[in-house]
C-alpha cells in the first residue's frame, strides 16, 4: 500500500475551503493508502498565537478530521509537536535549504506583506514541513492548490539530500484536487478563504450555525448583473459560490445555471446557505460529541505513538547521512 501524509494547521476553525480543498479528499483516500493525517501546530506558530485558544484549535481540528469522516482505525491521526522527529528532520533539512529559495516562496510573501515583525519561523517554515512529509517514505501528498511551490520544494529538498548525503527519500507526488482546489474569499473573491482571515464574514467555518452561514452567504460580494452563470475572470464571486454548490450538491455546473436561469442571486443564494447547511450539518453532530471527550485523547496518544516509531527509523537514517552525533544509530 502507498503512503500519503499531509497536514492543516490549527490555526482557526477549519472553512469550507480547508474541507472542499483538503479533507474530503482525505475521507476518500483514506482506503487505498497507508494514511497519516497531522495537525501541525508548530506550523501554526509560525504567526503568533493565543495559547488557549491554539490548544482548543488542535483538539477542535483532530474532531473535525473524525466528524469530517477520518477513520481513526484506518490513517493515522495525530498532533506534529507531539513527535519530536519532525522538528529535528526540520533543523536538518533547514540546513541543506537556501535562504534565496525560501524567501521566494509566496505563503512567506503574503503573510509578511505589511508586518512589522516576521518569524524566523516563516521563512523556514518549509523545511519543517519537507520533513513532515518526508519522514514517512510518502509516495503522495494531498493539498490544495495554494501548497504547490511548497510540495515541488520539498521535493528538490529531497533530491538534493539524496545525491548530498545519501539516497534515502522517496520523491513525493502532489495530489490536487479537480474542482474546488481553491475556494475563494466570499468578500474579495480573487483571494483564497483562509481560516485565519480577521474579516470572518469572508470565510464559511464548519462550525458556523446555520443563521451565519445565511448572513456570510447573503452578503457575498458579487458582481450585479443578477445572471448565475460560471466565469471565473468575469464573475469571480458568483463563480466561486457556483463551485461550493456544484461539490456539495454533486450537481454540474450547467446544471445549476439552468436551475436558476433569469431567477437572480437572491433565490441563489438562499438555496446554497441550504446545501450547505445541509452539508455540515451531520458533521457538526459527530464534532460536539467528540470534542472533549477521552475517546478523542485516546485516538490522539494511540497516532502519535505510531506516528513516532515510524518517523524515528527515517530520524536516524538522516543523522547517520550528515554524520550527527559519535555513533551509527
Ligand atoms: P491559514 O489561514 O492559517 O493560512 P488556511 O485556511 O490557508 O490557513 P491551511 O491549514 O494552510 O489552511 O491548509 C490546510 C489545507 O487546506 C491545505 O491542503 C490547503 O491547501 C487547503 N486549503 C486552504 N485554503 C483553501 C482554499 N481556500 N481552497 C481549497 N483548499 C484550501
Ligand atoms: N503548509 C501547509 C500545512 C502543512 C502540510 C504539511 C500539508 C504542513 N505540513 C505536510 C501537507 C503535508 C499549509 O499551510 N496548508
Amino acid at each position: 500500500m502507498k503512503t500519503i501524509f499531509s497536514g492543516i494547521q490549527p490555526s482557526g476553525t477549519i472553512t469550507l475551503g480547508n474541507y472542499i480543498g483538503a479533507m474530503k479528499q482525505f475521507v476518500d483516500l483514506q482506503h487505498e493508502y497507508n494514511c497519516y493525517f497531522c495537525i501541525v501546530d508548530q506550523h501554526a506558530i509560525t504567526v503568533p498565537q493565543d495559547r488557549l485558544v491554539l490548544r482548543r484549535n488542535i483538539k477542535n481540528l483532530a474532531a473535525l478530521y473524525i466528524a469530517s469522516g477520518i477513520d481513526p482505525t484506518k490513517a493515522t491521526l495525530f498532533v506534529q509537536s507531539e513527535v519530536p522527529a519532525h522538528a529535528q528532520a526540520g533543523w536538518m533539512l533547514q540546513c541543506v535549504s537556501y535562504i534565496g529559495e525560501l524567501e521566494r516562496m509566496t505563503q512567506f510573501k503574503d503573510k509578511s506583506i505589511g508586518k512589522e515583525a516576521v518569524s524566523a519561523g516563516l521563512l523556514t517554515y518549509p523545511p519543517l514541513m519537507a520533513a513532515d512529509i518526508l519522514l514517512y517514505n510518502t509516495d503522495l501528498v494531498p493539498v490544495g492548490e495554494d501548497q504547490k511551490q511548497h510540495l515541488e520544494l520539498t521535493r528538490d529538498l529531497a533530491e538534493r539530500f539524496n545525491k548530498k548525503y545519501s539516497e534515502i527519500f522517496t520523491i513525493p507526488d502532489i495530489r490536487i484536487a479537480e474542482v474546488g482546489a481553491r475556494i475563494m474569499s466570499l468578500q474579495e473573491p480573487t483571494k483564497k478563504m483562509s481560516k485565519s482571515d480577521p474579516n470572518q464574514k469572508a470565510l464559511i467555518s464548519l462550525l458556523d450555525d446555520p443563521k451565519q452561514i445565511e448572513k456570510k452567504i447573503k452578503s457575498a460580494v458579487t458582481d450585479s448583473d443578477g445572471i448565475v452563470k460560471f466565469n471565473k475572470q468575469e464573475k469571480p464571486g458568483i463563480s466561486n459560490l457556483i463551485s461550493i454548490y456544484s461539490i456539495l450538491s454533486g450537481k454540474q455546473i450547467t446544471e445549476i445555471e439552468g436551475m436558476y436561469e433569469g431567477k437572480g442571486y437572491g433565490v441563489f443564494k438562499a438555496e446554497l446557505a441550504n446545501v450547505v447547511v445541509e452539508a455540515i450539518t451531520p458533521i457538526q453532530e459527530k464534532y460536539f460529541s467528540l470534542v472533549d471527550s477521552k475517546e478523542l485523547d485516546d485516538i490522539l496518544d494511540e497516532g502519535a505513538a505510531k506516528a513516532n516509531s515510524v518517523a524515528i527509523k527515517m530520524l536516524k537514517k538522516m543523522e547517520n547521512a550528515m554524520g550527527l552525533g559519535r555513533k551509527r544509530k
